[in-house]
């Protein structure tokens, strides 16, 4: 079912990968590690490519890596896999992609201080053993511990596009009953914050149905545990990919959808204010309607809006019920119009095999030319200091730029426009020259390196350059494994409005960066903001539903997202720029 197959088989691959590394055996471990990444990053379901044949096209997976996945396919394990896992200490599987640990780390530690568990591995980062190793250090000790710390509160959340993939399947799998007459997603999914406790459905269905859905929910596969089962509400824990994922289902009667719906979205503290006004209008608001206090006559529930506009409110977009001034807006009538997915005409951060992205720009051309309504997407691959993605140089820039315009001309189409993901080094200057800059339509410029600094003027400095458009992923925050760097977000959003620079809201799941918080400081302070994939494969581009939910939580309207106006409008935008640093404009 809910099962991303691709997903498994690589994340399997990636265990591999390390434990040949723990064994020593690089060889083993790199063609691992590559296979990982090709499976990753099909676009679709791996049987699929068994299928058709497909398979044996795709470069890096071997005859017996081929096996391994079929053997996968039919049996759900990899013999190989489970061998392999005797061989290194059982807590360590879990550790042993965790950044800071790693295979070499973690060898160290065994073979050094003859540590094999989790709770000795704690222990003596702790009391300084592993401190005094050498190479080691109270920096990388206190980088090791920060990373088990968010590695442990990310396993109780999940992220949004997981969240968002396993509900999709749950709902699907839900809605093949027919006694199922009506069914949503709630809770913070419908909210879309960007990690996620439990995921709650909502099921309208008549009263004589409600058990025989529960026990078709109860008994779903993947369900570990059933901790509630009732008529009204069931509770269970899914295992999905070693993690362990709960799931709220309630049913309610068709004249309670509304009013469910609304107090099963959230937030609370929506709620609460919510009812508060109520109150003060002689109203009483449930999950299961709307009342007169006085006289106890239902007065709304059948739709959300009735629920709303019986307090004298507009009806609030999801992404929006913080209580952070949302109800206050919708009292007036003055919940703007966010900025939807239909919306978006191109995506501007995008990866090739001219350095870290899985596909060629010609696959890139069609599969988004296919799969999607955009009149225009950037490539925007690496440069050259971003040695890991083998980034480009000056030369090279320029023929990939040959290229983008021959495919360009192939289909007698200008949808190709030519970028850069161009790294700001250490003292904010680029890692290209102007010359180089000034041949391009876009320019991302990005921070990937010292990222313990403050890297406040890094950022306003790099915005200084005429040629910088955009700044990718301004924080540098990784969802589980990363706290954003120092940066006073204030002055950069500041200088971005100054300097005519947009940044970007980057849609990757672990990224999320800008965050709602500084997206809404940026609606407010009226800076131009892009939403990108930063795509790194076909499947990616997938994720521009993230970055829009994400723009939306922060308010933000067409107005203020430029990759939801024309090519035209985008080539004001930079001309602007350009302009304001007097320099010459294409
Ligand atoms: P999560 O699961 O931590 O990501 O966040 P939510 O918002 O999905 O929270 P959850 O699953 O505890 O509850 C789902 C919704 O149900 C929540 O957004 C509002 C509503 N709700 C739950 N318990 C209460 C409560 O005690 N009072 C009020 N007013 N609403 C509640
Ligand atoms: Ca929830
Ligand atoms: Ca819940
Ligand atoms: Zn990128």
């Amino acid at each position: 079912m809910y099962q991303n197959i691709n997903k498994e088989i690589a994340n399997i691959f990636k265990k591999m990968a390390a434990i040949y590394e723990f064994l020593d055996d690089k060889y083993r471990a790199l063609a691992y590690h590559r296979a990982a990444q090709i499976i990753e990053s099909l676009p679709d379901d791996i049987r699929h490519y068994i299928e058709t044949g497909k398979i044996y096209k795709i470069r890096g997976i071997g005859p017996s890596t081929l096996l391994k996945i079929e053997e996968y396919i039919k049996t759900g394990k990899i013999q190989k896999y489970e061998e392999l896992k005797k061989k290194v200490p059982e807590d360590f599987i879990e550790l042993i992609d965790l950044p800071g640990f790693g295979p070499k780390t973690l060898k160290r530690i065994y073979e050094d201080l003859g540590i094999s568990t989790k709770e000795e591995l704690i222990k003596a980062l702790k009391d300084g053993r592993i401190e005094q190793l050498p190479g080691f250090g109270p920096k990388k000790v206190e980088n090791m511990l920060k990373g088990l710390q968010m590695y442990e509160i990310s396993k109780r959340r999940i992220l949004l596009w997981d969240a968002l993939q396993l509900s999709k399947s749950l709902v699907n799998e839900i809605k093949k009953l027919k006694e199922v007459k009506k069914i949503e997603v709630v809770g913070s999914v419908r909210r879309r914050k960007e990690t996620i406790g439990d995921i709650d459905i909502l099921v309208i269905a008549d009263d004589e149905n409600r058990m025989k859905i529960m026990d078709y929910f109860t008994s779903l596969p993947n369900v570990e545990e059933i901790l509630v089962k009732g008529p009204k509400k069931s509770s269970v824990i899914l295992k999905i990919d070693d993690n362990e994922r709960q799931v709220d289902l309630r049913i309610f009667k068709d004249d309670e959808w509304g009013a469910a719906l609304q107090y099963f979205t959230g937030s609370k503290q929506h709620n609460v204010h919510l009812r508060e006004i109520a109150k003060e209008k002689g109203l009483k608001i449930n999950e299961y309607g709307v009342y007169k206090v006085d006289t106890e006559e239902k007065i709304a529930g059948e739709t959300e809006k009735s629920v709303y506009e019986s307090v004298g409110m507009q009806w609030v977009p999801p992404e929006m019920r913080e209580d952070t001034g949302e109800i206050e807006l919708a009292l007036e009538h003055k919940i703007p119009k966010l900025v939807e997915l239909k919306d978006i005409k191109g995506d501007m951060h995008v990866h090739s095999t001219w350095t870290d992205g899985a596909n060629s720009i010609k696959d890139i051309y069609e599969f988004v030319r296919n799969n999607y309504k955009y009149e225009y997407i950037v490539i925007t691959d690496h440069s050259k200091s971003v040695r890991v993605a083998h980034g480009l140089d000056e030369q090279k820039l320029i023929e990939e730029i040959k290229e983008i315009e021959l495919i360009n001309k192939m289909y007698g189409l200008d949808f190709l426009k030519k970028g850069i993901e161009v790294d700001i080094l250490v003292d904010g200057s680029l890692d290209l020259s102007d010359e180089a800059l000034s041949r391009l339509d876009w320019v991302v410029a990005s921070v990937h390196t010292h990222f313990s600094m403050d890297n406040t003027e890094r950022i306003i400095k790099a915005m200084e350059n005429p040629y910088v458009t955009c700044i990718g992923h301004p924080t540098g925050r990784i969802i589980g494994s990363r706290e954003p760097y120092p940066v006073d977000m204030d002055k950069v959003i500041k200088a971005a409005k100054e300097t005519g620079t947009a940044l970007e809201i980057n849609s990757q799941p672990r990224r999320m960066d800008l965050n709602d918080k500084w997206i809404r400081k940026c609606v407010e302070e009226d800076v131009m903001m892009v939403i990108s994939t930063d795509s790194h494969n076909l499947g990616n581009f997938a994720y521009m539903e993230i970055g829009v939910s994400l723009a939306r939580r922060g308010w933000a309207t067409k107005k203020n997202i430029l990759n939801t106006k024309s090519w035209k409008e985008v080539k004001k935008f930079v001309n602007a720029k350009r302009k304001k640093f007097g320099v010459k404009t294409k």
